[in-house]
């Protein structure tokens, strides 16, 4: 595999990923129930046009960096999963809106899903690892974690809060660009959420600036900024290709380098500046 320039990768991503979110038209999601908690407008009118966005990992590394007010400064800010920014303004801001949850924590960790006050601002969007390129009434039979059911309980509670499914044929668009982009072969495990993320932001911002995804010169064995688990797979990746994604943002990156070392920075175009 012919590593592609810069150009040319951003408009692989720009034209082969499609990043669109579970609708009524999705086959087995045509149902009347399924009307009741999908919600009515797309995520494209709910947040409107953006024009700078961060996207904030969930590193260790994130720990004393003071780029909480940096990263506020964005018109829209990305978080994922279980990650506070109570207590961590400092470094890490206070906006979120938009926090992408995996399928895991939704079914595996449901209590605190829909108890906790974190997962109540912003929007939320949820996604599963499906099955290679599976057609979407397969997935929808056996999804990797059945977060239905909590989705469906979710939106009973919260009916006011936007609440997406990543439509699942994303996943896959994207790791066959960062398989053909690699030299090696990587196992046939999705992207990680960090990586989802990041191109869902690409396609809604007209810029995106990502922290701590290429790690800094804070670089740590702690896994998040909010913990004090160490286990380097959390940076490196053990199911998630995440060193071929962080190559793959690496290439693409329109920043400097030392916006990486010092701040843990890359900044990302929007694809509607990315011009083919
Ligand atoms: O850890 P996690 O990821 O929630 O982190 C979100 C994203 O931040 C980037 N990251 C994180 C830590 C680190 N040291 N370096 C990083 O670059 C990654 O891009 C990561 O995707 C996930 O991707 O959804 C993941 O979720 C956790 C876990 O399920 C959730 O935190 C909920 O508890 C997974 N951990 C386990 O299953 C134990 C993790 O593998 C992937």
């Amino acid at each position: 595999a012919a590593k592609l320039s810069p150009e040319k990768l951003l408009c692989q991503l720009r034209d082969r990923v499609n990043v669109t979110m579970i609708q009524g038209s999705d086959g087995p999601f045509g149902t009347s129930e399924w009307q009741q908690y999908l919600p009515g407008k797309s995520l494209n009118e709910t947040v409107g046009h953006l024009g700078r966005c961060a996207v904030v990992s969930s590193a260790g590394s994130l720990r004393s960096s003071h780029l909480g007010q940096e990263i506020d400064s964005h018109d829209a800010v990305l978080r994922f999963n279980g990650a506070p920014t109570k207590g961590f303004q400092e470094d890490v801001g206070q906006k979120t809106t938009i926090r992408l949850v995996n399928s895991q924590l939704v079914t595996v960790e449901k209590q605190q899903f829909l108890g906790e006050a974190l997962y109540n601002t912003g929007i939320l969007i949820v996604w599963d690892p499906a099955p290679y390129h599976a057609e979407i009434h397969k997935w929808y039979k056996k999804p990797d974690y059945n977060f239905f059911e909590s989705y469906k309980s979710y939106r009973s509670t919260h009916p006011e809060q936007p609440f997406y499914i990543l439509n699942p044929k994303m996943q896959w668009q994207l790791w066959d660009i960062l398989q053909e982009n690699s030299l090696e072969q990587i196992q046939p495990n999705p992207p990680s959420s960090g990586m989802l993320g990041i191109v869902i932001m690409m396609t809604l911002c007209d810029e995106v600036d990502v922290y701590e995804f290429l790690p800094s010169k804070r670089q740590t064995d702690i896994c998040h900024y909010y913990q004090r688990f160490h286990d380097r797979a959390c940076t490196m990746g053990a199911y998630h290709p995440l060193l071929f994604e962080k190559n793959l943002v690496k290439h693409i990156n329109q920043g400097t380098d030392e916006d990486i070392y010092i701040h843990g920075k890359a900044t990302l175009p929007g694809f509607r500046n990315v011009h083919c």
